[in-house]
């Protein structure tokens, strides 16, 4: 079953980085939808955990060379 997260990125600056980030996580296992927003810098994944972590899709987004944290 899918869970929602939602996630703090810093570091975007222009709606390439949007697409950089929201193409990040799409790419991930377990990732079954992905929005980003550059206004608000949040993004909301619904991903299922059997096969990611909030910890991986945190991972994944330094590793582009964001800065991300969940929320709650
Ligand atoms: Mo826009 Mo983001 O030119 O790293 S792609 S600033």
């Amino acid at each position: 079953k899918a869970l929602s997260a939602q996630f703090r990125i810093g570091g975007m600056t222009c709606a390439n980085c949007v697409n950089s980030v929201e193409g990040i996580l799409r790419k991930l296992p377990g990732i079954k939808g992905a929005v980003v927003a550059l206004a608000t810098s949040l993004g909301e994944v619904e991903y299922d955990p059997s096969a990611v972590s909030k910890d991986d899709i945190v991972q994944a987004i330094e590793d582009a060379g964001f800065e991300a944290e969940f929320l709650q």
